[in-house]
């Protein structure tokens, strides 16, 4: 990489685009995301884009797209400006020493550095990241709307459609037997091709995981998400040893390398869910995917619910990934009214087809980006 590319400019907007439909997950219901759009431009090369998005502000974990934007602006932006692009290792290490935790804010801009970093090369961000291992996942799709007729009508139309037959289910907001109902009640309304999932949120303590999650599985569940809070991995760990015909995948508890280590020497889980955003970019998702590699725990492509820019970034890092995987959920841009890249990533036989072209694949329209700005909107955060 030539000295020549050292950053010369970053900036960060967070966007309001609203649901399709309300998305209800166990600590409450959104109608629309907020994700933080970061561009970064190099001197004497190309202009790079990234994203973090979080779900109902504070809500899923600490960071809020107000703290994101925030903690860029004030923190990370000053910590990179004219240093060299090509040292991402470097630049991450600098964002570290600028500001602690952050690791959706400090994800957004690595992402928009690989970005300007891949198209500045003319090559996918999948070179970038160690090479392709494969060109499509199997995609999910959450079933969230809360009521169950509209769940089955989403499912169904989805498999016709031949985009999703592995469906996902948010619990933990309602009493226990009440989830465990509803959830049985889908189970018995889709067709036997479709797999079916439960993300909890951490909703459950360890009594109501080890009552409940017996009467998911025998509803047909076979992965189980989050199930208990993120602190408690002694009841991930005896689930985890416990349960039979269904596999535990951690999610919130799985964030740093030092979390993944944690829950592998525990036994803790037998996948993790792989979040670009909350492992603090793409070069850290990928140490998180070698421990996991390492101790025979699968891996699954998660979303924060990221327009195409976050997806996109997150699809490339996955598609580079060894070991058994459980597909993704990178279907964000699809719960989304509208998108801010003119194409989105193709959908096809119930997959993801991981995208390329230089960077992320992806041509950001810059009018889209100016209709969610919050701030030309002159919206309030939620
Ligand atoms: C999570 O916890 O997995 C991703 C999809 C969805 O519906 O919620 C999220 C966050
Ligand atoms: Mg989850």
């Amino acid at each position: 990489m030539s000295p020549e590319f050292t950053i010369e400019r970053i900036q960060a907007r967070i966007l309001d685009i609203p649901t399709i439909r309300p998305h209800k997950l166990s600590f409450g219901s959104i109608q629309r995301q907020s994700p933080v759009i970061v561009q970064l431009w190099l001197r004497g090369g190309a202009c790079g884009f990234g994203e973090a998005a979080t779900i109902g502000g504070p809500s899923w974990n600490e960071e809020s797209p107000e703290s994101i934007a925030h903690a860029i602006e004030s923190y990370l932006a000053p910590a990179v400006l004219g240093q060299k692009a090509g040292g991402i290792e470097q630049l991450l290490a600098r964002m570290d020493l600028a500001c602690k935790g952050n690791a959706f804010a400090k994800s957004a801009v690595e992402m928009a550095l690989i970005d300007a970093l891949a198209r500045t090369l003319g090559i996918p961000a999948w070179q970038l990241l160690g090479g392709k291992l494969h060109e499509s996942l199997p995609l999910a799709w959450t079933l969230a709307s809360g009521d169950v007729e509209r769940d089955l009508q989403e499912a169904q139309l989805r498999l016709e459609q031949g985009r999703h037959r592995i469906f996902k289910m948010k619990i933990g907001a309602r009493a226990p037997q009440d989830d465990v109902a509803h959830v049985s009640r889908i189970a018995r309304g889709l067709p036997a091709t479709a797999t079916l999932t439960v993300d909890v949120n951490q909703a459950w303590d360890g009594n109501t995981a080890r009552r409940c999650l017996p009467q998911l599985i025998e509803a047909g569940v076979t992965l189980i998400e989050q199930p208990v809070a993120k602190w408690n991995v002694p009841a991930l760990r005896q689930l985890a040893q416990e349960l039979r015909g269904a596999l535990i995948m951690a999610d919130e508890t799985v964030c740093t390398p030092q979390d993944a280590m944690l829950l592998a020497r525990e036994q803790a889980a037998h996948v993790f869910s792989l979040k670009v955003a909350k492992h603090g970019g793409l070069l850290r998702t990928r140490k998180v995917a070698a421990i996991a590699e390492a101790a025979d725990i699968g891996w699954y492509g998660g979303t924060m619910l990221e327009t195409s820019i976050g997806s996109a970034a997150s699809a490339h890092v996955f598609s580079t990934l060894p070991g058994a995987h459980h597909g993704c959920e990178l279907f964000g841009p699809q719960l989304l009214v509208d998108d801010i890249v003119e194409q989105k990533m193709t959908i096809q036989d119930f997959a993801l087809q991981l995208p390329d072209g230089p960077g992320y694949g992806l041509t950001v329209s810059p009018s889209q980006l100016d209709r969610f700005d919050r701030a030309l909107a002159g919206r309030q955060p939620v």
